[in-house]
């Protein structure tokens, strides 16, 4: 695609007045563009690895609405489960066939998850699973890492506080300091600080929920043992060990981070990728405390659209796909041949880089790195990140507009658009430094 050619003008259009009538002009802050200026595009369609914008504009995509799309936009499978189940009646609020096919296909790609409840995105699984903990454990307190990401519950909206005895302080204003006084932090990938934690609050720790691969600070893998050390360390306490796998399920292998690791944690959050780009969340792990669940139990939990007939058939045709042989080494190959360009363009261009992945999700960190933590995350150089995606973005490829999240390589993306890519990506970052 050649650069700077292309027109923006009725996305700059449809901005404007969706401005007017919405926060911003858009329906979740990142999507704004915010962190890498310039103007969010007005997306029209996505087909297989591309999305078109308003301006008639193709982009190969990596964003992939955020990790859902793993098959590509418009998958026929997709397209033709959700087809069918719309002519059958979209929603009943009632038991369906459909949903407990769901709940199973579930409960049998992960051993930890012998129980779950389906919910409507990741935000409310996170949320009803520390409630969860919390009642099962009688104690108040959570752990999540600084730069983990779990959803805007006010609990868990919590700056990182990062140290061993920092109480939270509110991310959001509207969170009462109670709330966020309850939610303690500590570093990703740092044992001694989760211990400290414990030793500093005995018996008072409900869960330690985080994401067993960090894909909210950029992509950071776990350090070897850091997974089984914070299982044990969590079993010493009497806390639950909550996987945040909204992201890393059935994204990173079938099941999630904990097939792929083989750590078991108490509870599981899941969405995204088992709702095939509509909005389906779940929790899930050990029965004896889902048993607690209302109507079993006294947790109570609820949602009008939970376990959505047309969300339901979508992530089952979407996780049937996925289960097919090949589908995962299909997706480390692509991602791994991806990575590498990458790597070997900032290489050749003399640029500062540090490149993650784990599966089919990955990062550019512009900084040398090692990057193990939120504070190596952040250490990057958001700015060039920014030139970088803006230029990418005129080259035809459409990357997360911010340095904190992660690209992500669906079965719809072939081996000419990851050699596209890359190609551009040489091209773009030529730009940014020339003109930095
Ligand atoms: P939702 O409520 O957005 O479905 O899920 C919240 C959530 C929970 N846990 C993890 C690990 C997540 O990554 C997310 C949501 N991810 C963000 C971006 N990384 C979604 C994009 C957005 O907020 O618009």
């Amino acid at each position: 695609m050649a650069a700077g050619l292309r027109s923006t003008a009725r996305s700059r259009e449809a901005h404007q007045a969706a401005r007017r009538l919405m926060p911003g002009g858009v329906n979740s802050p990142v999507r704004a563009f915010h962190a890498v200026g310039g103007e969010p595009l007005t997306l029209e369609s996505g087909f297989e690895a591309r999305v078109r914008d308003v301006d008639g504009n193709d982009y190969i995509d990596y964003v992939g609405s955020w990790g859902p799309l793993i098959l590509g936009h418009a998958h026929p499978e997709v397209v033709e489960a959700v087809t069918r189940a719309l002519r059958l009646g979209s929603s009943f609020g009632a038991p369906t066939l459909a949903e407990t096919a769901l709940a199973r296909r579930l409960v049998e790609a992960l051993p930890s998850l012998e129980r779950v409840r389906l919910v409507n995105s990741g935000t409310e699984a996170a949320m009803s699973a520390l409630r969860l903990a919390r009642a099962a454990t009688g104690r108040d307190l959570v752990v999540k890492c600084a730069g983990g990401y779990h959803g805007h519950a006010d609990g868990l909206l919590v700056r990182a506080g990062s140290g061993a005895t920092t109480l939270g302080t509110p991310d959001s204003p509207g969170v009462p300091a109670a709330y966020a006084s309850c939610t303690l932090v500590a570093r990703y990938n740092d044992l001694d600080d989760l211990d400290g934690l414990f030793r500093a609050y005995p018996g008072r720790i409900a869960a330690f929920i985080l994401e067993p691969v960090a894909g909210n600070m950029g992509v950071v893998p776990p350090v070897r043992g850091y997974l089984e050390g914070v299982r044990e360390l969590t079993r010493g306490a009497g806390a639950l060990l909550v996987f945040d796998e909204v992201m890393t399920g059935f994204r990173v292998a079938w099941g999630g981070a904990q097939v792929l690791y083989g750590v078991a944690p108490d509870l599981t959050c899941l969405g995204k990728v088992i709702g095939g780009g509509l909005p389906v969340g779940a929790y899930g792990g050990r029965a004896d405390l889902m048993a607690r669940v209302a109507p079993e139990g006294p947790v109570y939990q609820a949602g009008t659209l939970s376990g959505n007939p047309l969300a339901v058939a979508a992530g089952l045709a979407t996780l049937e796909v996925l289960s097919r042989p090949g589908a995962y080494e299909r997706l480390g190959l692509l991602s791994e041949r991806l990575s590498e360009g990458l790597r070997g363009v900032f290489l050749e261009a003399g640029v500062p880089s540090y490149h993650t992945r784990v599966g089919s999700m990955l990062c550019t960190f512009f900084t040398p790195g090692p990057v193990a933590d939120y504070d190596g995350a952040t250490a990057s150089d958001a700015a060039l990140y920014a030139a970088w995606f803006r230029a990418m973005l005129e080259e035809g490829v459409y990357l997360a507009p911010s340095q904190y999240e992660a690209a992500f390589v669906s079965l719809a993306h072939r081996e000419s658009d990851i050699d596209a890519t890359v190609e551009a990506a040489a091209r773009a970052l030529a730009r940014c430094v020339s003109s930095s």
